[in-house]
């Protein structure tokens, strides 16, 4: 069976090294928060799957066949002839434009609860859903609610990650629904300063009270460390030093070792601990997504008693 399920938008990625002026090259990739975490749960040695919504058109074959590639079962991903695979802009050189997106009307943003069922289908052990997925659309938002509510199947594990992305909401409409969605999931990922731009906690301890019944709480604040709460009470684990080459995507690889980490049952320290080496793998690349695992990392989950 799979181990985890993926659900939400994949872009093709234009990447600019240079700031974009005319005549600037750019350089296709993939890139997308909840495909990110398939594929370094897939490079973690798991089964991981991804399901979403492309165009029929060259973008859309180039990001499924990279995730497929990456080792993600994309069996749930639906062709849409009708709408264009989103895009997005990287431009992340100093004075760049940063990221602009170009989705609005996309496949993805056609997401529906109708597309539970391919999600029911792979019976998976986990589900994964982020707070960029509700900003898409209405009935993208509809879905995510949808398998909250248990829509992947009883049991299935429910995880959330709030990935405000303010160029799609302001926090004054992401807020509360970022707070509802996360109140009804098993894992909650959030970062410090993201918690504390929608909903004013400014440590970690405020965001677990407005999130008091969440069973697995993990607050990320960046290079300092991250804080897990759950039932046995909290636990904070400082992140290593890294040399950061390029931030984006590294929240999805956090996601991915943690998740990995309470599948193989791990305890809170170790989750963390493997949370923080992926994402540090990351954060040394310039790409958005795990394409390759450092030796020392794959270590890390082979050292787990597995
Ligand atoms: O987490 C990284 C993502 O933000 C990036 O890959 C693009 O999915 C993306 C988004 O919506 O910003």
């Amino acid at each position: 069976g799979t181990d985890v399920v993926c659900v939400g938008e994949t872009m093709a990625v234009l990447a600019s090294s240079d700031a974009l002026n005319a005549g600037t090259k750019l350089v296709v990739g993939t890139g997308g928060a909840e495909s990110n975490v398939a594929v370094a749960l897939a490079r973690l040695g798991h089964t991981a799957a991804w399901v979403s919504r492309v165009g029929d058109d060259p973008f859309g074959r180039i990001v499924t066949e990279s995730v497929a590639e990456w080792g993600v079962d994309v069996r749930g991903v639906e062709v849409d002839p009708g709408r264009p695979t989103g895009l997005y802009v990287k431009d992340t050189a100093p004075g760049g434009a940063g990221v602009l997106y170009y989705r609005a009307g996309s496949a993805a943003s056609a997401l529906s609860a109708a597309d539970a069922d391919r999600v029911r289908s792979l019976g998976a052990r986990a589900v994964h859903l982020s707070g960029i997925t509700p900003a898409l659309s209405a009935r993208a938002a509809a879905l995510v609610e949808h398998l909250l509510d248990h829509g992947a199947g009883d049991g299935v594990l429910r995880s959330f990650d709030v990935n405000h992305r303010p160029a799609l909401w302001p926090p004054e409409a992401a807020a509360p629904v970022l707070l509802d969605l996360a109140r009804r999931a098993d894992v909650v990922f959030v970062g410090r300063d993201e918690a504390e731009r929608l909903w004013g906690t400014p440590t970690a301890e405020d965001v677990r009270a407005v999130l008091p019944g969440v069973p697995v709480l993990v607050v990320k604040d960046a290079e300092h460390g991250a804080t897990c709460f759950d039932a046995d009470g909290a636990v904070f684990v400082p992140s290593p030093p890294v040399n950061v080459v390029e931030a984006v995507g590294a929240g999805d690889a956090f996601a991915a070792g943690f998740l990995s980490g309470l599948l193989d049952g791990l305890p809170v320290e170790r989750r963390l601990a493997l949370g923080h080496a992926v994402a540090g793998a990351v954060l040394c690349s310039p790409g958005d997504t795990l394409e390759a695992l450092p030796e020392g990392v794959a270590g890390i989950r082979g050292n787990a008693g597995r």
